[in-house]
């Protein structure tokens, strides 16, 4: 399989994902699938995710379909599938760098010590602020007995959330999240209001496109330095470009690459970088980009609201009256 297709298919497992949290009680378990497949419909590559819930977990009919199939999105508990993140260090001082320590537990009872490699990394830490100012992509070492081990630092007093995004060797693909806490009196923040351009160390990065619940939605970023393009960019986890959402009232953690991959003989160093989101449903979203120039990583960040339409009936049916004879069309 080329590597696009690869992407594209990662693309897929995880618009599957927050699709089946749509189709709770709606029997529309496939509806969410369907418009990610035309989206990237350039890439004849199976996925294997889908395979799974097309045959795997899923009878012919819909009733069964829509009784088994309803994964929450990812990042919103502390425990799935028998894993659990389990922080070991409690204390955390605001401004100060920590030995944050924690591991995997899982369904045997002990420490996780065996994953698969995901965009170069074995885990990925994400530690953002509750009310979602700050974000935090950080890459956790290995300090034995299958502890994971990163410096940390909560530059202020407040309430955060951490998300480990991993796959443990022959388990699924996981983000679990746990709440940390930085200890004194803080003055909880506002979300940042809905905003396309973000500056950051004399980079500007605007943000075109839109996302819309229960669809694949285009997302293309252009990054800019003193108002020239950058052409430039250089390869980060794989990546030109890194981009993490997070919705806005439970952090619901949304993990997505972009549309090709350095050397696949398409994809420019910048100034664009393109990416295909699905959110689960309307609401303003935070997106974190983190991108490599110059040998440095930077976080630009945006609020987006999705707002059109609603899920999934405008996701997958070209009006409103044909809701249910299509959604009958898409079951095997
Ligand atoms: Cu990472």
């Amino acid at each position: 399989m080329n590597t696009p297709a690869k992407l594209g298919a990662y693309a897929l497992g995880l618009a599957v994902i927050f699709g089946g949290a749509l189709g709770a009680g709606s029997a529309v378990g496939s509806a969410g699938v369907v418009p990610i497949a035309d989206d990237h419909g350039a890439h004849p590559a199976p996925s294997p995710g889908r395979e799974t819930n097309d045959h795997g977990a899923h009878a012919e009919t819909a009733p069964s379909r829509a009784a088994v199939s309803a994964p929450a999105p990812g990042g919103l508990q502390v425990s799935q599938d028998g894993y659990t993140l389990t922080p070991e260090t409690t204390e955390i001082k605001p401004g100060e760098a920590t030995d944050f320590r924690f591991s995997v537990i899982g369904p045997d009872g002990g420490p996780v010590t065996r994953y698969q490699t995901k965009h170069d990394k074995k885990l990925h830490f994400i530690v953002v602020s509750r009310d979602l100012g700050g974000f935090q992509h950080l890459h956790p070492e290995p300090a034995g007995d299958g502890v994971w081990s990163v410096r940390l630092t909560l530059p202020e007093a407040g309430a955060y959330r951490a998300f480990a995004d991993f796959a443990p060797e022959g388990g699924p693909d996981l983000t679990l999240g746990a709440d940390l806490r930085a200890g004194g009196a803080y003055e909880p923040g506002q979300p940042p209001a809905p905003s396309r351009t973000s500056t950051v160390d004399g980079y500007t990065v605007t943000l075109d496109g839109d996302l819309v619940p229960g669809k694949s939605s285009r997302i293309t970023l252009r990054v800019g330095r003193d108002g020239r393009p950058v052409t430039d960019l250089q390869p980060y986890l794989g990546a030109y470009g890194h981009l993490v959402a997070l919705r806005a009232g439970d952090l619901a953690y949304l993990h997505v690459h972009p549309d090709g991959e350095p050397g696949d003989g398409r994809t420019q160093p910048g100034p664009e970088i393109t990416f295909y989101a699905e959110v689960p449903s309307r609401g303003d979203y935070r997106l974190f980009l983190d991108f490599q120039h110059g040998g440095v990583v930077r976080t630009a960040d945006f609020t987006l609201h999705a707002g059109q339409g609603a899920a999934p009936t405008t996701a997958s049916t070209p009006g409103p009256s044909t809701g249910p004879s299509e959604h009958g069309e898409h079951d095997h």
